[in-house]
C-alpha cells in the first residue's frame, strides 16, 4: 500500500515533469541562468547598506585598526529605528559592515580582541548583529553581512594562518544570526604577498552555512560589483560574465566589464550598484548638509534598477547609533517621488498585438503575458525568431514619460538591441522615443512626455527568441 502511494507520487512527478517539457513550444533555456536564490535577490531590487563602526566616531573612512575600541560607544543605538526607516523607504533588506577594514567586530567575536566586547558600549555586553538581525526579522526585512577580509588590526593578517582565521570568523557570523540573504566581500586588501586569500575556502564556508546567500564580490559568484561607487550600471548590462582567471580585488576584471557584464558569459553574475547617500560611507557631521538630492537619487535609481542592476544604498547611522533625521526624511521624499511616478501603469489597459507568436494554439506565452503584471508569464515568438515586435493599443491617447521593460530571465538574458516608438497622433507615422541594447530583468527609460494611442517595441537583436514579460508606461 505504502509502496503504491510512493510509486504513484513518483509517477505524478514524472508526468508533471514530462508534460512541462513536452513539445508545446516551451522555450529552451538560453546561456547561463540565474539560480532560485539569485531570482529572489533580483526581485529585491533596492536595499540598505549600513556602514557603522569606530570610523563613525573618528571621522575616518578607512580606520587604521589601531583605534582604541573604547571609541565605539553609540549613546542611543536603535536598530529598530534603522529597520523601520529602511522598510518605510521601500527597501527590502539591510547589509551591515559587521567588520570593516579596521578589523573592529560589531559582535563579540571569539576570533578577535578588537570587538564590541572590548568597547565601552553597554559595558562590553552589546551585540549589534544580534540587535539588527532580530529587528530585521521583526519587520520582515532580509539581513545581509559585509565582512572585510582585509583586517588592519588582526595580528595574523597577511600570514598563512589568516585564511583559516577569516573563515572561522565568517562561520561564526553565518551561524549565529539566522538567515543571511547576501554575503558581501570587499575587494580592498593589504599586503597579500606572503599568503593570498583563499576565496574557495571563503565561498565554501558561505555555501555550507548559508546555502541560499548570494555571494557578492568583484567576480561574484552570486552577484558582482558594478565597477564604480556612484550607483550606475552600464546602459548595456548583461547579467552574464566570464570570470575565468579573475579574482576579487587587485585581479578583478576591468571596470568596464564589471559595469556592462559580458554577452554570452558562461556564469550568471548580475550587477549590484552600491552608493552612499552622503559623500562618504561612514557618518560624519561634516556631511550632514551634503545628502544626495531626490533628483540625484532618482537618477541613480534609473541608472541602477533601471539598468538591470540592484541598488544598494548606504545610509550611515550617526554617533548616537541612529539614522539622522535628514537622511531619513530624504529617503521618504525619494520614496514619495517613486510612488507618485509609478502610481498608474498605463500599459495595464492596453490591448497587445504581436508580429509573431508561438504556434500550436498554445495559451501559454500569450501576448497578454507582457502586460498582466505577473512575473511568470511572457510572450514568446516562434522558435526560429530572434527579432519580433509588439504593439500596445489604447482606446484613447495616453501620455507618459517612463517606459519599463523586462525579460523572463529564468530562461536566460537574450535581448541585445531594441527600439521603442509611438505612433504620431498627427499622421500615424512611427516616431522613435527610446532605444537600447540589453533589457534583462528590468530596463527603464525616462524621456520627454509622449502622447499617443499606439506604442511599439521592436526587438532588433537577440541570442534566442526574446521572452518579454513586462512592459509598463507611466
Ligand atoms: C570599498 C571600501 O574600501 C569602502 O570603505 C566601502 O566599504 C565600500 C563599500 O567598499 O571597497
Amino acid at each position: 500500500m505504502e509502496n503504491k502511494i510512493v510509486s504513484g507520487t513518483i509517477g505524478f512527478i514524472f508526468f508533471v515533469f514530462v508534460s512541462s517539457c513536452s513539445p508545446d513550444g516551451h522555450p529552451e533555456p538560453y546561456g547561463a541562468l540565474p539560480s532560485g536564490a539569485q531570482m529572489e535577490w533580483q526581485h529585491m531590487a533596492y536595499y540598505m547598506f549600513v556602514h557603522f563602526g569606530p570610523n563613525t566616531f573618528t571621522d575616518m573612512e578607512w580606520g587604521s585598526g589601531l583605534e582604541d575600541p573604547a571609541v565605539f560607544n553609540p549613546s542611543e543605538l536603535d536598530c529598530l529605528q534603522w529597520v523601520a526607516t529602511a522598510k518605510a523607504a521601500g527597501m527590502k533588506g539591510i547589509i551591515i559592515t559587521a567588520k570593516h577594514h579596521d578589523g573592529f567586530c560589531l559582535w563579540p567575536s571569539r576570533f578577535s580582541d578588537h570587538t564590541v566586547a572590548q568597547s565601552t558600549w553597554l559595558e562590553g555586553r552589546g551585540d549589534v548583529l544580534k540587535e539588527l538581525s532580530s529587528a530585521c526579522r521583526e519587520y520582515g526585512l532580509k539581513f545581509g553581512i559585509y565582512l572585510s577580509p582585509w583586517d588592519r588590526n588582526h595580528p595574523g593578517y597577511g600570514t598563512a594562518a589568516y585564511n583559516r582565521i577569516f573563515a572561522s570568523t565568517l562561520e561564526e557570523v553565518l551561524t549565529s544570526y539566522g538567515p543571511v540573504f547576501e554575503q558581501w566581500f570587499d575587494g580592498a586588501c593589504g599586503d597579500l604577498s606572503v599568503s593570498p586569500y583563499d576565496w574557495d575556502l571563503f565561498n565554501r564556508t558561505v555555501r555550507e552555512h548559508q546555502p541560499q546567500a548570494v555571494i557578492f564580490s568583484d567576480v561574484g559568484p552570486g552577484c558582482r560589483w558594478v565597477g564604480n561607487e556612484t550607483g550606475y550600471a552600464g546602459e548595456t548590462n548583461w547579467s552574464t560574465m566570464d570570470t575565468s582567471g579573475y579574482s576579487p580585488g587587485k585581479h578583478a576584471p576591468p571596470f568596464g566589464i564589471l559595469n556592462s557584464g559580458q554577452r554570452g558569459g558562461p556564469y550568471w553574475i548580475p550587477a549590484e550598484a552600491d552608493v552612499s547617500i552622503r559623500p562618504g560611507w561612514f557618518y560624519s557631521p561634516a556631511t550632514d548638509d551634503q545628502l544626495k538630492t531626490v533628483d540625484q537619487l532618482m537618477d541613480i535609481y534609473f541608472g541602477s534598477v533601471g539598468r538591470n542592476a540592484n541598488l544598494l544604498l548606504n545610509v550611515p547611522p550617526d554617533r548616537r547609533g541612529r539614522i539622522p533625521a535628514g537622511d531619513s526624511i530624504r529617503l521618504m521624499e525619494f520614496k514619495e517621488r517613486r510612488d507618485s511616478l509609478f502610481s498608474v501603469n498605463l500599459a495595464g489597459n492596453a490591448r497587445v498585438t504581436v508580429s509573431n507568436q508561438q504556434g500550436g494554439g498554445s495559451r501559454k506565452f500569450r501576448p497578454a503575458g507582457i502586460t498582466d503584471n505577473d512575473d511568470r508569464t511572457y510572450w514568446k515568438p516562434a522558435d526560429d525568431r530572434t527579432t519580433a515586435s509588439f504593439t500596445l493599443h489604447f482606446d484613447r491617447p495616453v501620455t507618459f514619460s517612463v517606459l519599463s521593460l523586462g525579460e523572463y530571465i529564468p530562461l536566460g538574458q537574450r535581448v541585445a538591441r531594441f527600439i521603442a516608438e509611438y505612433s504620431d497622433p498627427e499622421d500615424g507615422k512611427w516616431q522613435l522615443f527610446a532605444r537600447g541594447t540589453t533589457i534583462g530583468y528590468r530596463r527603464m527609460f525616462r524621456f520627454r512626455q509622449v502622447t499617443s494611442e499606439k506604442v511599439r517595441i521592436s526587438i532588433l537583436e537577440a541570442g534566442a527568441p526574446p521572452l518579454i514579460n513586462r512592459v509598463e508606461l507611466y
